[in-house]
């Protein structure tokens, strides 16, 4: 049975390019009939017959995937096959989709040869033209082409494909993601003119040592190349053109030249964009330069289209990746829409193109007759490779083919290596599986983690890549910074790609018609993986995940940081405490676990002679894009700002630039310098910010208080505040525990819930002189927490400071250190002076500024799609939370989260809508939290990130502010 045969299928055209032209075509995407069968036993006979009676199927779009439609239901599996690893059988129970499309043609359609184009079909289809069988597709995301030359009519046409779910393919297509099925991409009818151009392969080299360009064409068609910008007009094509001095391409600066090939009967548009790919001194490099990898891997997915994603949607996700500081996608796990890739010549990407191959799978039983390896697959393992390199080869922004992902190894992936490496000798190879580099160009690792880079970067002679590393599930991932360091510490190590771009989730109704993302588990799949399908840094309606701004901000292409000041030297600025600078062991990087913000800063008085240092990271690019400003802020209001004349810089060397003298400010004060879009570019409009740093410039004052009675607060007789000038308040009281990230539960979680850190008891020792004793300890446990509540205040202000001493023996990392206590629900407007304006932690906070924010205790969630810790600000020196008529302050060094559920709720959530807003508004007033890590893959939080039991105290300033 043609399903669970090993073959490619048949009765398809040799590949080749996918491209346009002015020979005719015929869309033949919209409404078709269609019609499900539980398996191809079940499915109707004839539906070939143009008199097939289709009347009672439904209508279904096509290009799209039938469970979006509900039809079936989706189902996610990771690694496992959610069905028998019994190679190439597969389920009798196999969904098979029937479609019927009736069109019409006119005659000119019927004097030339014409082809049927599948840009993609999930995952075996059986396609006939007018009764007559055209043949077998499969390689889901790999396009297919049948000649329907002598078979259309005048008039109508009635085209019938029969889908199924599962095929021998599915063996190979085991990739991490919802498993849907159907006509996912386009279907087009395209006439191919006698003597027209059916193939060709356009290479546009770079000279960097000339600044030539070379074009070389392989065509069969005799045909003649113009490019009227270059003075090419009418060259033969057969023949090697110099194109005199060119701008290269590149994804910093993808110059494309338009022009045209062309035979006596088609004319084929062509953008060029010259750019040479070589491996040279062990590195990657792209027209003589090495090139760093600031790279995504990107599924296609839309939370309600599946697989089927329209173009503006993918013209959404290049947009989003250039604002954040990304320059490269591996295109995981198979290659895209044809469509994306013209978008990433265009704007400027560097692509690793994927083959549509996985058998991942096979691990589950050791490897056991892995296709990889088995010479009756070999031809498929052919196929998909030459109908991904066919179809992508004339796309500069291309500059590795992968072999696919997960396959281990064998003789099939070397084969198909050898044969992309002679077909297209300027692109080399990358495959992970190949992990002693016998058939591939560069080393590639995932998940690796920062001490196996360091190592990697001390010893690898090729180039090193990560093709998948800092796993953004959930909340996270912590760690980027040192990973960059490792990219710029090594010039053998260019960088990689974070896994994964989007959260692949689905959206679904509660009953009550509330929005959520479904995820692995939640259409009824008896096999599944969870939420491992949604960990992008962007939530499946495309909104970015403080994930990903961290990211914007770790990826800039400028770092601006204080340069050595002249004459007296102020002391180091804690805003560039990103940069490289060694982190104390074992402690938090940036504040001291007593008082939590840094004070220190240049002193008082009018700050002259500051001056920056602006390195210029790009490859390639200067700063002419670019045009930089400076403000300063005392407590977050801004007092001066200006423009910055910022000397040319070119890629890869840095200047020193002189401020202006600023104003005398009294309280804490920053200065932030801004590189921003001068000009309005394809991707962003003028003025998006691509680069800050921040310098402190004057030190915050600790404001003093008199002592009295505490009549601001009200106290029980146990000590427990129970309001503060009348507002009612629960807490504080020592807390520890947040509901665990999915990257917690990679790791520390277990012990904590083991040893009990999520139910914790307080025992009140003693309530003397404003002084409240007590131990805080799990059940069942030795060690504990000493906690003492001093109270201090008068009828204007309340100061608590919390002394806290481990006792005993702590054995692991705390989830948090601090306070918690909530006030009434409508105190729901926060305004802080602190970091933001987005959530931070101690392994993910690059991106957040100093600076004066205002937020609604809702604004203030990030709603992961598995609710988890989030929210959290830090090194806020004072917050205010409103009602709108009274205002309480608190003043101190902290971090804070407020919500409207408590840790335990959060933590008990499975999807968004499982969160039910309480009467009251909880905060979080910490000294400090674990970091966050990437232990989902890949390392969890580094030792210098970890929060340990240790002596700790804070102090906090309540004031009723009217
Ligand atoms: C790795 C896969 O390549 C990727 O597709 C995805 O599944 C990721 O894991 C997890 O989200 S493979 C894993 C064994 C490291």
């Amino acid at each position: 049975m043609y399903i669970d045969d090993v073959s490619p299928g048949y009765g398809a055209q040799p590949a080749r390019s996918a491209f346009t032209s002015d020979a005719l075509t015929l869309g033949l995407n919209g409404e078709w009939r269609f019609h499900l069968s539980p398996s191809p036993v079940l499915a109707p006979d004839g539906i070939e017959q143009a008199a097939f009676d289709d009347s009672a199927w439904v209508s279904l779009p096509v290009p799209s995937n039938w469970q979006m439609h509900g039809h079936g239901k989706p189902a996610y599996t990771n690694v496992r096959y959610p069905f028998p690893v019994d190679p190439p059988h597969v389920p009798s129970d196999n969904p098979t989709g029937d479609y019927r499309l009736a069109f019409d043609l006119t005659p000119e359609w019927l004097s030339q040869p014409v082809v049927l184009r599948f840009d993609g079909v999930d995952s075996c289809g059986r396609v006939w033209l007018n009764g007559e069988e055209l043949g077998v597709t499969r390689g889901s995301r790999l396009p297919v082409e049948f000649d329907v030359s002598g078979l259309l009519q005048e008039g109508r046409n009635v085209l019938a494909v029969r889908v199924h779910q599962w095929s021998s393919g599915s063996y190979l297509e085991d990739q991490d993601m919802w498993w849907l099925s159907g006509i996912f991409r386009d279907v087009t009818l395209l006439a191919r003119p006698v003597g027209g151009i059916n193939d060709y392969f356009l290479h546009a080299d770079y000279d960097h040592l000339t600044g030539h360009g070379r074009i070389r064409v392989e065509t069969e068609a005799t045909a003649w190349l113009s490019v009227p910008e270059l003075g090419i007009l009418r060259a033969p094509a057969d023949s090697p053109i110099d194109a005199g001095v060119v701008e290269p391409w590149t994804a910093e600066a993808p110059r494309l030249y338009e022009g045209y090939l062309a035979s006596d009967t088609e004319r084929v548009p062509v953008r060029i964009g010259f750019r040479t790919v070589t491996i040279e001194d062990g590195q990657l490099k792209v027209n003589g330069r090495r090139i760093l990898l600031k790279g995504v891997n990107r599924h296609e997915h839309h939370p309600v289209h599946g697989r089927a994603v329209p173009l503006e949607t993918a013209r959404a996700d290049i947009l989003l990746m250039k604002q954040h500081n990304i320059n490269a996608v591996r295109t995981s796990h198979y290659p895209p829409h044809p469509a994306f890739l013209d978008l990433c010549d265009e704007y400027g990407l560097w692509v690793i193109d994927e083959c549509d191959l996985e058998t991942h799978g096979f691990t589950e039983v050791g490897w056991n007759r892995n296709p990889s390896g088995a010479p009756e697959w070999r031809d498929a393992y052919l196929d998909r490779m030459t109908r991904m390199v066919e179809r992508d080869k004339n796309h500069p922004s291309i500059i590795m083919w992968s072999l696919g992902n997960e396959a281990h190894t064998g003789s099939n992936l070397a084969a198909t290596a050898a044969w992309a490496r002679t077909r297209d000798p300027g692109r080399p190879i990358h495959y992970e599986g190949d992990a002693a580099c016998e058939y591939v160009d560069v080393y590639s690792r995932m998940y690796a983690s920062h001490s196996e880079v360091d190592e990697i970067g001390r010893t690898t002679e090729i180039p090193f890549i990560l093709c998948e590393y800092a796993h953004a599930m959930g909340n996270g991932p912590g760690g980027l910074l040192e990973y960059r360091e490792l990219f710029e510490k090594y010039p053998r190590c260019q960088g990689g790609f974070i896994w994964e771009w989007i959260d692949h989730g689905i959206t679904q109704l509660t009953p009550d018609g509330r929005e959520f993302f479904a995820y692995g588990g939640d259409f009824g799949e008896e096999l599944h993986d969870g939420s491992f399908i949604v960990d992008g840094l962007v939530f499946p309606d495309r909104t970015p995940s403080p994930g990903l701004t961290e990211l914007a901000k770790i990826f800039e292409p400028l770092r601006i940081t204080a340069a050595p000041q002249p004459g007296p030297t102020p002391t180091a600025s804690p805003a560039n405490r990103p940069q490289t600078s060694p982190h104390p062991p074992g402690g938090r990087p940036w504040s001291s676990l007593s008082v939590g913000v840094a004070r220190e800063g240049i002193s008082a008085g009018a700050v002259d002679n500051l001056r920056v240092r602006v390195a210029n990271l790009f490859d390639f690019a200067g700063l002419d894009l670019l045009k930089f400003e400076w403000n300063l802020e005392q407590e977050g209001v801004e007092v001066a700002s200006g423009p910055l004349d910022v000397p040319a810089i070119e890629a890869g060397q840095e200047a020193t630039v002189q401020l202006p003298d600023l104003p005398e400010t009294t309280r804490e004060s920053w200065l932030t310098v801004t590189a921003s879009l001068a000009k309005d570019t394809s991707w962003a409009p003028a003025g998006h910010t691509v680069a800050w740093g921040q310098i402190q410039v004057q030190a915050g004052t600790n404001t003093q208080q008199q002592p009295g009675d505490l009549t601001l607060g009200e106290f029980d007789h146990e000590g427990t505040l129970r309001s503060i000038a009348g507002i009612p308040v629960q807490g504080p009281k020592l807390d520890l525990w947040r509901a665990p990230t999915e990257n917690d539960r990679y790791s520390d979680e277990p012990r904590w819930r083991e040893l009990g850190l999520h139910r914790l008891q307080h025992r009140i020792i003693s309530v003397h002189n404003g002084v409240v004793h007590s131990r805080v300890a799990p059940a069942a446990q030795d060690f504990g927490m000493d906690v003492k509540y001093h109270w201090t205040g008068n009828d204007k202000t309340l100061t608590l400071t919390v002394d806290i001493e481990p006792e005993g023996d702590w054995p692991c990392p705390l989830p948090r250190l601090g306070l918690r206590m909530a006030l009434p629900g409508t105190f729901d407007r926060v305004e802080w002076f602190g970091r933001g304006p987005g959530e931070a932690y101690a392994d993910s906070h690059q991106a957040a500024r100093v600076g004066r924010f205002k937020a609604t205790v809702d604004e203030l969630q990030t709603p992961y799609v598995v609710p988890q810790e989030n929210g959290n600000r830090v090194d806020v020196r004072w917050a205010t939370l409103t009602d709108g008529d009274r205002t309480l302050r608190i003043e101190g060094g902290f971090d804070f989260a407020a919500r409207r559920w408590t840790s335990e709720d959060l933590d008990a959530a499975k999807h968004t809508t499982d969160l039910t807003p309480s009467d009251w508004i909880h905060l979080n007033l910490d000294i400090a939290q674990n970091g966050l890590g990437t232990a989902t893959c890949g390392p969890g939080v580094l030792p210098q990130h970890q929060l340990h039991a240790q002596k700790a105290s804070i102090t906090l300033t309540f004031r009723a502010v009217s």
